[in-house]
């Protein structure tokens, strides 16, 4: 027993394991007992998980996929990692090409911009197909701990075009799916590829772990289905800890000297001075086994201390090095002994050691082109993100942050989930299904913090306007008293909304600004008293901006808000440059490039945003507040003024592609000979999706027989489809898109204008909508 317990005393800490991901050293470093996720679905039982489930479910879920891609790799090179599927170690001469410092950048030799020389060719991909739930958690992170990149996809996105766009272009290996999304969602050919573990406990038809992939599939060979792994799991830990609990009982036995036998009594002077030996030594024996029991006692004792101190500290989870062979995947084991040498003597060929540089996540995005693009950050550009903002705005271990936001967005993973994690604090999560419910949420006094889109405030603004005058004092009190942040981004949160929410919930809602490739780059300050409704606030610790074609008379007719108090200083499209940036789009060098912005006077490298601003003085603030804002007090603040591309639709938080509408709704056959697709102007979603469509007879003749296109008449106003023939047409477009996507309102015209060039004016046709 005391073996065993010296043996325990030789523990390693995970966390040293994860050095190159702070969001992974955070939650192995946390305490045990601490809650991390809880999910709320309605009409599902509520779920709470600690960071100690946590950090056991992901070095156990780790397992699994070390266990499957080691048995799925058929690579015979003999390199193990890379028959794994894993990531090389990143060279530091590698650098994205935003990243780069001007000394960096102009170097001549030994340095490569990552676009240039990385293959992309999907190897150590896994892609995430989960709602928000406590299995995207684990499955996330597990797939970090393995160094693999996560590459999370919606789950409300159709499959085809959409699910099978990420799938192919990002050509992931693994993908790590919800049950009711493989069953309901995905085609039968991905059953076929489900990992024996997942398999073992499925009623679908099981098949062997090596099938290659087919088209049908893409790049993916290996399948896991992460519902039923966790049921499986779960009963693996019962069963343990019900062995556990038997050899804790055994231990709990008194351990008695054996009795002893009745000797015969000494005949002899020699026999009598052998049984006084004997008697001693066997007292000193049972002397001995006491000191043991009581040490060990003392020890049980301390542990039990430790767990019911009232700081429930448990230690974090550790392994212990004598057991490696049997707890510890082949990447953990590689990556131990390879930090065990690098301690005695710098290791030259780390074959398991990936640094901070490597990918870590790839979230898609739209851009001006029909398909969106892979934005891929590295661990570090994801720990900025995450280290920034929780300064900026003061997350601690004691927060709770009630997150309805979606999963396949920066907003919803790094401000929200990271930020959690990394904090060691609680993230519940519950899907904005119904704004009087999370309304009752809000005010339960748990929650300490919220974020979401201005579209969920409106959604806010108009359930709690139904509650009664006593009901709403109630809730007033309860969420200004309770929740000490709430933060608005994605899209610009109209002043009347603030206003509004304000006199409902008594908070100034912090406003911010952030991209995918960028993370977030501009904060209004964490001190209510110097936000400015109607901006952004300044640039966040780190970020340094740019103004390209900075002018000052085209603030006020790019619609910037001048007022004597804030005079318009000057306007132009916005680059950014932090350690944020992302890395790379994903297997697209020239997108990459094409977003480089070169300041001539620096020769310092930024991003292009795509967005035009405007920049007002910052608020002079009471010396008092000053102190505390983390912000520089005397740096502009930004107005967003708005994309600088037509075809980029601003959607209830989600930036669309104009482009990817159009090519979606051209698909469906016998419907639409044109579409032109543009965002139009309405308070509570920022823009609604519009649809110019002309209509294939076919479809006149079947779906609208009663219907007559209205003449074209070039100074005329364009008028929406009366509500039975949009309805129908909405039909249509949400068969090819995710619901988001899919326009809400249509023109039907008889032909889409088009001028000399043959080129569709969208400014024009939202004017003539306008009027
Ligand atoms: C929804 N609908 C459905 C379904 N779900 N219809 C059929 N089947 C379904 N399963 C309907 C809705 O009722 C709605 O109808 C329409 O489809 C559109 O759906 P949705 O847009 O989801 O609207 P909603 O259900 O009203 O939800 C509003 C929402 C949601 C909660 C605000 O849009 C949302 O979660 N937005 C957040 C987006 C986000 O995370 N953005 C961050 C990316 P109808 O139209 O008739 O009402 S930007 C980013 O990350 C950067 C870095 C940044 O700065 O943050
Ligand atoms: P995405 O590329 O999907 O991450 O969306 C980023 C875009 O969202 C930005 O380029 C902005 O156009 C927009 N955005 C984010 N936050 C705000 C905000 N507070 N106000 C206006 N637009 C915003």
């Amino acid at each position: 027993m005391l073996r065993r317990t010296c043996h325990r005393l030789r523990i390693v800490p995970f966390s040293e394991l994860f050095e190159y991901c702070n969001v992974l050293t955070s939650v192995f470093s946390s305490p045990g007992e601490r809650p991390c996720i809880s999910v709320e679905v309605p009409g599902q039982p509520n779920q709470r998980f600690t960071y100690g489930d946590l950090q056991r479910d992901i070095v156990a879920l780790a397992n699994t996929i070390s266990t499957q891609l080691d048995t799925a790799a058929n690579g015979g090179d003999g390199d193990r990692r890379r028959s794994l599927g894993l990531q090389l170690p990143r060279s530091r001469q590698l650098k994205g090409v935003f990243h780069g410092d001007k000394d960096w950048v102009n170097a001549a030799e030994g340095r490569h911009f990552s676009h240039d020389v990385l293959v992309d060719d999907g190897t150590y991909n896994a892609a995430i197909l989960c709602s928000p739930s406590y299995e995207y958690v684990v499955s996330m992170l597990a797939v970090w701990s393995l160094g693999l990149m996560a590459v999370p996809i919606a789950p409300s996105h159709h499959y085809e075009g959409e699910i099978t766009h990420v799938l192919e272009h990002s050509a992931s290996r693994l993908m790590i799916v919800e049950r009711s999304i493989l069953q309901t969602k995905l085609p039968p050919a991905y059953q076929t590829l489900l990992g024996a573990e997942s398999n073992k406990k499925s009623d679908i038809a099981a098949s062997t772990t090596t099938v290659p992939s087919t088209d049908a599939t893409f790049c993916v060979n290996n399948v896991l289905d992460i519902s039923n792994w966790m049921v499986d799991h779960r009963q693996k830990l019962f069963e343990r800890k019900v062995n556990q609990g038997a050899m804790d009982e055994e231990l709990q036995v008194d351990i008695l000297p054996p009795e002893a036998a009745p000797r015969p009594a000494p005949k002899t002077s020699e026999e009598a001075i052998a049984a006084v030996q004997a008697a001693r030594e066997e007292a000193k024996r049972i002397e001995e086994q006491k000191k043991e029991e009581q040490l060990f006692d003392e020890f049980r004792r301390s542990l039990k201390q430790t767990k019911s101190a009232k700081s429930s500290f448990v230690p974090p989870l550790t392994f212990d090095d004598a057991r490696l062979d049997h707890e510890l995947n082949a990447v953990f084991r590689g990556r131990y002994s390879e930090l065990e040498q690098s301690k005695a003597s710098p290791i030259t060929s780390a074959r398991f050691l990936i640094n901070e540089q490597n990918d870590s996540l790839m979230i898609y995005t739209s851009g001006t082109t029909a398909k969106p693009k892979g934005v891929v950050h590295t661990h570090s550009s994801i720990d900025n993100q995450v280290d920034v903002l929780r300064r900026a705005w003061r997350w601690t271990a004691e927060d709770t942050i009630l997150n309805t936001l979606p999963l396949h967005h920066v907003h919803g993973v790094v401000n929200v989930l990271l930020c959690a994690l990394t904090s060691g604090a609680h993230c519940i999560m519950s899907p904005f299904d119904n704004a009087t419910r999370i309304a009752h949420r809000l005010d339960q006094g748990d929650i300490s913090l919220f974020m979401g889109v201005p579209t969920m405030y409106t959604k806010l603004i108009d359930a709690v306007s139904s509650f009664s005058p006593i009901e709403q004092t109630g809730w007033r009190g309860a969420v200004s008293q309770n929740i000490r942040l709430m933060v608005s981004g994605s899209a610009a949160l109209p002043v009347p909304v603030l206003e509004r929410f304000r006199a409902f919930s008594g908070h100034t809602l912090l406003e911010r600004y952030g991209m995918t490739e960028v993370g977030m780059a501009l904060s209004q300050p964490y001190n209510a008293q110097g936000r400015i409704p109607g901006t952004v606030g300044a640039p966040l610790p780190g970020v340094d901006t740019l103004l390209i074609g900075a002018k000052e008379d085209e603030a006020k007719t790019a619609g910037a808000k001048e007022t004597a108090a804030s005079p318009v200083l000057t306007n132009g499209a916005l680059a950014l440059r932090s350690k944020s940036l992302f890395d790379r789009y994903w297997r697209n060098p020239k997108a990459t490039m094409g977003e480089l912005v070169v300041d001539d006077a620096t020769g310092l490298h930024y991003f292009a945003s795509g967005d035009t601003v405007g920049q007002i003085p910052a608020p002079v603030l009471p010396s008092s507040s000053t102190k505390t804002t983390s912000l520089s007090p005397s740096a502009p603040h930004f107005q967003i003024l708005g994309r600088t591309s037509v075809d980029i639709i601003k959607h209830k938080g989600y930036k669309l592609s104009a482009l990817e509408i159009e090519t979606a709704l051209l698909q469906e056959p016998n419907a639409f000979t044109e579409v032109a697709v543009f965002g139009f102007p309405r308070e509570d979603v920022d823009e609604e999706v519009v649809a110019v469509v002309a209509l294939h007879s076919h479809l006149l003749k079947t779906l609208l027989p009663s219907f007559t296109i209205p003449k074209d008449d070039d100074t005329q106003q364009l008028s929406f489809a009366p509500s039975a023939v949009n309805d129908q047409l909405r039909k249509i477009g949400r068969h090819h898109l995710a619901h988001y996507k899919a326009p809400s309102r249509y023109i039907v015209v008889e032909k889409i204008p088009r001028n000399a060039m043959g080129k569709v004016n969208k400014k024009d046709l939202k004017k003539r909508v306008a009027a």
